[in-house]
């Protein structure tokens, strides 16, 4: 089947999950609710550095109503780090220093939340009240908190066993940079920071765990992104056969990146659930989320660029510290993102890039939506910025003379990757990306444009920028297709879904190749018992590697119903066409046989079956992508700066991207709506706020600013299609490209916008909220309150 002979995949088909997710009758792990549950709160730490002299849970344990209060010293073999999730890759010179938690804290305390103890009672409320009664007595330490300090020879040691705060240090570099330079008709260095941000799902994690002696298995509902990963680790460190364990990971209120990680309460509440006999439930609470659960961001870059006095870039330079947090469990995928993800999709001959990762006594970092990718696309959409205006060339133009051309792919960028692979560019199409978004955006009228709207008082401005984005990864996925005597399709997969639309869109893929409807097809994900190979779901990759192990098996079941119905109806394989749930000879739609009754022929209960011959209408595959695909696109945005505020209103936003073949329009349109959203709340809103002590000062939705739909503008989107060489369906992820390049795009729109006003200004760094955007202009030498555009009347 190809994308050309298909009826769903590339048609709008309306979600098949909505319904039930708009009637509320989708199960989420916070309705899991078996008989006798007991429930778990977790005595943490406020400090976020210190050593634990003494922990008191007597009065805890005497509390009515609690269980068992668990500490470190409850814990046996459990007690110990957890594992490295993502080993480095394997680059020459690599440092890497491995740290990982224990479950729960035995002396040193590294980062705010860390877990002290575990309670367990007949109601969180009693657990809550328990908590309370627990006494914790800590040294404080000094903590370390400035990512730019982390690494001072005198900083205070996060982990005592190594000399300093390093946890790695990665150069990858291509060609002669120092040579570049030289050679340079203008070289611009700029220091750059991108701070730290949450991922923000609606959903909290939550775990439950049901350990049934009788039947000497576990059953546990879990808001992972990888559930089959976890069941393993989870199996293996309880000493159980992973067939024991089962974990289910239904509907999943938003994941966006932390709900990869493992985290000690997967195990905790398992464990205790097969200690205390009963069944055990933990949902973790909003204050908990900002300190328990994974963060991103956090990154200070001196980057420099080299480039020719026609534009041309010669050489790029960048050198970055990585705040990986207390521990760095998810090795260097996220500042491997950044360094890869700079190059963008610009030709850039000679390129260093070194980066070392520090300790801090921060929550852990791990990826979010963009993993480190919107870091690097910040960096060099902003150095060319920078260069555009020192060779006075505009913007759009310098980007014109750098993009890699369409004939110049597979474009190799000659260093490694996250995956292990090296940075390659199967396919895409930068130049038509740009000139579409430029086209759209109305760029080249833009001068015009902006004296009719800024009549309120207000200073617009245009940005343009691009972005390459490396999806799609292996190792691998697999799927399992049974066509049911009813006639359902049943399509079970191992990637877990919090979001993206996999109901329908992995159900699309199905109809076309046995000629089904897309809701004919139930789709099971995050299911072990239905399926327990695969990985999860990160990196953009469920439609490429999810979705190509689908396709492959829906191809083997068609081949299955072709070889059936040839026998029930007489004819050669070739002379039937699927369609309708049913097999039909081609020109004669009378003579055919539906799928169901194929299936109960497929699976007699009587008779022989031939040798070599498989039962039922079902296949099972796997697919592994070589190196992951890289998608591409492009962001145009028109915004509104009100001079005396400092308020930035987004007044168009535009996003010309190309995902390969585009499965479901309106999915791919929803996954950029969101990825939008969360760019513009890490551009303008969102940032984490620590004080002199380490603590996070604004640990709730009250401080910490999530942008609302009044912050969202309606989003333009133009689906380019360039299928990838690298796998059947020609699909590139889609899922994070919507967040990635907003904050380089705000920033040079804002600077355009203020351009009168504030002429050289410069966003440098991110977020830039209203309060810094408003530091920025009052330091300006020609900014005065009451600024105005000329064509106001009231210019400074
Ligand atoms: N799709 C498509 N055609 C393509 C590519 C994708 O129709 N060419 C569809 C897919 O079939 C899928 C959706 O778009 O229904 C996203 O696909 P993909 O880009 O492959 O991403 P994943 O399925 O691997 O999802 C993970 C990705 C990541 S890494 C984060 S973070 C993220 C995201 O998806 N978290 C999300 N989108 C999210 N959306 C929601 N609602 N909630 C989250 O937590």
């Amino acid at each position: 089947m190809s994308r050309a002979g298909g009826t769903w995949v590339g048609a709008r088909v309306p979600r098949n999950e909505d319904a039930r997710l708009l009637t509320g009758r989708a199960q989420f792990v916070e309705d899991v609710e078996p008989p006798g549950a007991l429930h778990v709160a977790f005595v943490r730490s406020d400090l976020p550095a210190g050593r634990l002299r003494r922990l008191d849970v007597e009065s805890a344990r005497a509390h009515p109503g609690v269980h068992a209060v668990f500490t470190a010293d409850d814990l046996g073999p459990l007690l110990r780090p957890g594992a490295v999730l993502v080993p480095p890759p394997p680059l020459e010179g690599l440092v890497f220093h491995a740290r990982t938690a224990l479950p729960l804290v035995r002396d040193r305390i590294r980062h705010q939340g860390e877990a002290l103890a575990m309670i367990v009672a007949e109601s969180r409320y009693v657990a809550e009240d328990a908590a309370q009664l627990v006494e914790a007595d800590i040294e404080p330490f000094d903590p370390v908190v400035d990512l730019g300090r982390a690494l001072d020879d005198d900083a205070p040691r996060i982990h005592d066993d190594l000399p300093s705060n390093l946890a790695a240090h990665v150069r990858q570099a291509k060609g002669d940079y120092a040579a570049a330079r030289a050679q340079a008709d203008l070289v611009l260095e700029r220091r750059f920071s991108y701070d730290r941000g949450i991922g923000g799902a609606i959903e909290n994690r939550a775990v439950v765990a049901a350990w049934d002696a009788r039947a000497d298995r576990l059953e546990v509902w879990d808001t992972t992104q990888a559930p089959i990963p976890v069941r393993n680790v989870v199996a293996a460190a309880l000493g159980l056969s992973e067939s024991q364990v089962r974990f289910i990971a239904p509907f999943v209120g938003g994941g966006f990146g932390p709900k990869i990680m493992f985290y000690p309460e997967e195990i905790l509440i398992p464990w205790a659930s097969i200690q205390l006999g009963r069944p055990v439930k933990w949902v973790e609470d909003r204050y908990e989320n900002f300190f328990a659960t994974t963060q991103e961001r956090g990154q200070l870059h001196e980057a420099e660029i080299a480039v020719a006095r026609d534009g041309r870039i010669l050489g790029v330079r960048d050198i970055f510290i990585h705040d990986s947090g207390a521990y760095d469990p998810y090795g260097l995928t996220i500042p491997i993102n950044t360094q890869c993800t700079l190059l963008g999709p610009y030709r850039v001959p000679n390129y260093e890039s070194e980066f070392r990762v520090a300790f801090t006594n921060k929550p852990i970092v791990t990826p979010v939506r963009g993993a480190g990718r919107q870091h690097g696309v910040f960096i060099m959409e902003r150095l060319l910025d920078l260069a555009a205006r020192g060779l006075g060339l505009d913007p759009v133009e310098i980007r014109r003379r750098n993009v890699i051309g369409s004939d110049e792919f597979p474009y190799n960028h000659g260093i490694m990757y996250q995956d292990f692979a090296p940075l390659r560019y199967d396919s895409g199409s930068y130049e038509a990306s740009l000139e579409e978004a430029v086209r759209l955006v109305g760029h080249e009228t833009f001068p015009r444009e902006r004296e009719r709207v800024q009549a309120d008082g207000r200073v617009v401005g245009v940005g343009v920028v691009n972005y390459v984005e490396g999806t799609g990864i292996g190792p691998y996925e697999g799927a399992r297709i049974t066509v049911e005597p009813g006639g359902t399709v049943r399509l079970a997969t191992g990637v877990g879904t919090q979001g993206q639309g996999h109901f329908t869109s992995f159900a699309q893929i199905v109809a076309d190749a046995i000629g089904v409807k897309p809701s004919d097809v139930r789709v099971v994900t995050g299911d072990t018992s239905d399926f327990h190979w695969g990985t999860g779901t990160f990196a953009s990759r469920g439609a490429v590697v999810a979705g190509n192990a689908i396709h492959a098996a829906a191809l083997s079941v068609r081949e299955k119903i072709l070889k059936h119905a040839a026998e029930a109806l007489e004819v050669d394989p070739d002379d039937l066409e699927l369609a309708e749930g049913a097999a039909r000879v081609r020109g004669a739609p009378d003579l055919s046989v539906d799928l169901g009754a194929l299936a109960v022929n497929a699976n007699p209960l009587r008779g022989a079956v031939e040798p070599g011959t498989e039962p039922g209408l079902e296949a099972t595959s796997y697919f592994g992508p070589p190196y992951g695909t890289t998608a591409n696109g492009t962001h145009a945005l028109v915004v509104a700066v009100d001079p005396e505020t400092a308020m930035v209103e987004i007044l168009r936003y535009i996003v010309v991207h190309d995902c390969g073949t585009v499965i479901n329009p309106t999915i791919v349109e929803g996954q950029i709506h969101g990825g939008v959203a969360a760019g513009i709340g890490n551009a303008f809103y969102e940032e984490l706020v620590f004080d002199e002590f380490g603590g996070t000062s604004n640990a709730s939705f009250m401080d910490y600013l999530l942008p609302t739909s009044t912050d969202v503008p309606p989003i333009e989107t133009a689906h380019l299609e360039t299928p990838s060489t690298l796998n059947p369906l020609g699909t590139k992820g889609v899922g994070e490209g919507g967040a990635i390049p907003v904050a380089a795009a705000f920033a040079q729109a804002v600077e355009d916008a203020l351009a009168d006003i504030a002429p050289g200004l410069e966003i440098l760094d991110i977020p830039c909220s209203p309060g810094r955007l408003f530091e920025l202009l009052r330091a300006h030498p020609k900014w005065c309150a009451g600024s105005r555009p000329a064509s106001s009347g009231g210019a400074s």
